[in-house]
């Protein structure tokens, strides 16, 4: 598991490829900095290499540009698959001083927030998925407040436990573990899953 703990900011994350595939379809992105937490999560059309390549670049170019603003992220993710293959993309980005967070995806990718009181926060996204082609986005923003956890998972995530999971008041890197756990039993497609904690 990748594992990344900062002040303000937990995060886990795991993938798996689809069963008999050397590569994984999906690709995903985080960094944290004094003042923000970033991440992106790509799921390439299909599965394999081809899969694999567009969702890489999506990440390649997050990473690339991590101080720009979601939206003028996703324009960018949007250019870089021209003459790829399609991927679903998600990006978030947390403002840790205004204890905010803007949202945006494209495409079949899942984010739940939740914060200790037990709201839920969870942001639709616009169907279909990035081909380079014009396409309007829907960037949301949300505040939060602190000790909030979220999930944000590729669709071949399925995890039947992770909405009451997160919903508990268990640590984290257990609820992490349990995740992974549970989801080894199932390889039908690519599956990605990033969970965190905003401090
Ligand atoms: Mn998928």
């Amino acid at each position: 598991m990748k594992h990344l703990h900062q002040e303000l900011v937990e995060v886990y994350a795991f993938q798996s490829p689809k069963e008999g595939k050397s590569y994984c379809g999906d690709s995903y992105y985080f960094t944290a900095t004094e003042d923000y937490f970033l991440s992106v999560l790509a799921d390439g059309l299909g599965s394999g290499q081809y899969a694999y390549e567009a969702s890489s670049a999506v990440a390649d170019v997050v990473r690339n540009n991590a101080n720009d603003d979601v939206e003028t992220l996703m324009k960018s993710c949007n250019e870089v698959l021209m003459q790829k293959r399609g991927a679903a993309v998600a990006i978030l980005k947390v403002n840790f001083k205004t204890k905010e967070f803007d949202y945006s995806c494209v495409g079949n990718i899942r984010f739940y927030l939740y914060t200790p009181k037990g709201k839920l926060i969870y942001p639709l996204p616009v169907t279909g998925y990035l081909s380079g082609r014009p396409q309007n986005f829907r960037t949301q923003r949300f505040s939060y407040e602190r000790n909030s956890k979220f999930l944000l998972h590729s669709d071949g995530f399925k995890v039947k436990t992770s909405k009451s999971l997160l919903k508990g008041c268990k640590a984290i890197e257990l609820i992490a573990k349990e995740m992974k756990n549970e989801q080894q039993q199932s390889k039908e497609d690519d599956s990605t899953c990033i969970i965190g904690s905003l401090h």
